[in-house]
């Protein structure tokens, strides 16, 4: 029997596109839903009672949630190819230790900085703290083609999808001057270059239809 694998998600959330990396990674069929967020589904409701938030990978009926969780779990179950997390031990830790800190420290500015449409102090010094966190990752990267070494793997993964706004231009993306942080961003054209983090990836215009009403709003406040 065939697996069914469904993802409960929202298009703009990188937790998400995590998840949705790792399976193209892996080449596996997979049904993508949309959440509202002021109408969350009984399904989501149902399947992640704790948190209630996306991304719920459900596989034959079973719900996993929290996304590196979910990437760990698609890894061990889809091993036959593409294996996103090392085998030696000692590199596993190192590259859960690496996906903790983008969680920790990283993802929040980001989403701050990305959601906040106020300009202001509050958002400079999120701005700060972020491309603190990023210099020490491009320290991480060095000459390597990907923090997994020569693949796309774990911590690439985890990291990726606050880069889609590179594509585009259209929002924050552009704070990142790329002569400060030249590792991070070849290592970011190089992720998108590869079809499993491009087509995980919202399409150009539904960012740029975002940003606008970004734009709009701030002119509103
Ligand atoms: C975070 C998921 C999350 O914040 C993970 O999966 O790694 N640690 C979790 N999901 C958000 C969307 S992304 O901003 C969410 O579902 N929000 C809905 C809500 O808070 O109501």
């Amino acid at each position: 029997m065939e697996d069914e694998v469904i993802l409960l998600n929202f298009w703009l959330s990188p937790y998400g596109m995590r998840v949705r990396i790792a399976l193209e990674e892996k080449g596996i069929k997979y049904e993508n839903r949309e959440e509202d967020f002021s109408n969350k589904s009984s399904l989501l409701l149902q399947m992640n009672p704790i948190h209630k938030k996306i991304p719920v990978l459900i596989h034959n009926g079973k719900p996993i949630c929290e996304s590196l969780v979910t990437i760990e779990y698609i890894d061990e179950v889809w091993n036959h190819q593409s294996p996103l997390l090392p085998s030696d031990p000692y590199q596993r830790s190192q590259a859960r230790f690496w996906a903790n800190y983008i969680d920790t420290k990283v993802i929040h500015y980001h989403e701050f900085v990305i959601m906040k449409t106020e300009e202001g102090e509050e958002k400079e010094a999120a701005k700060k703290e972020l491309l603190e966190h990023l210099k020490l990752l491009e320290e991480q990267l060095r000459d390597k083609p990907f923090f997994g070494g020569d693949n796309l793997g774990f911590v690439d993964v985890a990291l990726v999808p606050l880069f889609c706004w590179l594509y585009t231009n259209a929002l924050s993306g552009t704070f990142i001057d790329e002569n400060q942080y030249p590792n991070i961003i070849a290592w970011a054209k190089r992720c998108t270059d590869k079809e499993s983090v491009s087509k995980s990836f919202p399409d150009e215009n539904t960012i740029k239809r975002f940003a606008e009403e970004r734009r709009l709003l701030r002119q509103g406040e």
